[in-house]
């Protein structure tokens, strides 16, 4: 039932001056995200750009990922892609350089049917012996997850877990509900890593996590120590910093923070939006905001 617990943090993209993939530069968001007292690390998923990488880019990161990590903290590989055959060839390098886990969004664009999604996922769970989580996050596939769906795919012994970013921390609770006891289910709202807690997930999956590692580990250990009001005031004081991230564009900010902390991880690619000059006013002052806490 413990085996996921806490504060997992979606890494952001690492990329040199030119935009091809800074291995040394996710070697070193690895170290200080490590020593900042996470619990585990999600490659490759959104604020990780998974799906704006070549299959070959997304095995160079995750292989740099778990060379610095040395089995320090937990390793979940976000390995789905558009095709099944790329995301099965993810799950097998997955395996191979040693993830504890491997994770999925539904395909997109072809608005495949539940039967389809079925087909791919259980395609990579089968490829590999390894825990499998569910990605479900509406907003970004269009894909709705019903309980039905979910319910099929937890008959499979692989199938572990399930991260869900909707703001609802009932339909949180009802996956919760059918998955039982010993399923996993990460938060996916960071706004909301108290509430989803709360309501019975076993920590969260988030790409704010990582402006600002230190003050989501305060909020699990608070929640931890049964000091709900203390986690309740640091997770407010997180949500005044993200919604300052969500005025400008997120991931640039994201990136321009943890520069500004000292690792250097370049720009998203295109088309995701860069940060402009009328940002960095908002930059300054998120900035600023958590280096007083
Ligand atoms: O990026 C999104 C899109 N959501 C992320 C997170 O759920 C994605 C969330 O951190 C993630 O974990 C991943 O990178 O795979 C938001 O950026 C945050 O709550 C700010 O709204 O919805």
């Amino acid at each position: 039932a413990d085996m996921f617990k806490g504060v997992y943090v979606a890494m952001p993209s690492c990329y040199d001056k030119q935009g091809t993939i800074d291995t040394g530069a996710v070697a070193k968001l690895v170290r200080y995200l490590i020593n900042s007292g996470i619990q585990g690390l999600y490659v490759g998923g959104s604020t990780g750009e998974g799906l704006l990488q070549t299959t070959a880019e997304r095995k160079q990161v995750l292989e740099a990922v778990i060379a610095e990590n040395k089995g320090q903290i937990q390793i979940i590989a976000h390995v789905g892609a558009i095709t099944t055959q790329e995301s099965v060839e993810l799950a097998i390098h997955a395996e191979k350089y040693g993830t504890d886990a491997i994770s999925s969004i539904p395909p997109f664009y072809y608005k495949p049917t539940d039967l389809g999604v079925k087909n791919h996922w259980l395609a990579m769970i089968e490829a590999t012996k390894l825990p499998f989580i569910i990605y479900h996050i509406p907003v970004a596939t269009g894909f709705n997850l019903t309980l039905g769906l979910f319910n099929q795919m937890i008959e499979h012994e692989q199938v572990i877990g399930l991260k869900i970013t909707t703001a609802s921390s009932y339909e949180l609770q009802q996956f919760k509900r059918h998955g039982g006891d010993n399923f996993a289910v990460f938060n996916g709202p960071d706004e909301q890593y108290l509430a989803g807690r709360v309501m019975g997930a076993c920590g969260g999956i988030g790409g704010t996590y990582g402006a600002m590692p230190e003050l989501f580990v305060k909020i699990e250990s608070c929640y931890q120590a049964d000091n709900i009001e203390e986690a309740a005031r640091w997770q407010f004081r997180v949500n005044e910093i993200i919604s300052d991230m969500l005025s400008v564009p997120i991931y640039a900010a994201l990136k321009e923070i943890i520069r500004r902390r000292g690792i250097d991880i370049g720009a998203p690619r295109l088309p995701i939006e860069p940060l402009w000059p009328q940002h960095m006013e908002a930059v300054d002052r998120i900035t600023a905001t958590i280096e007083r806490y």
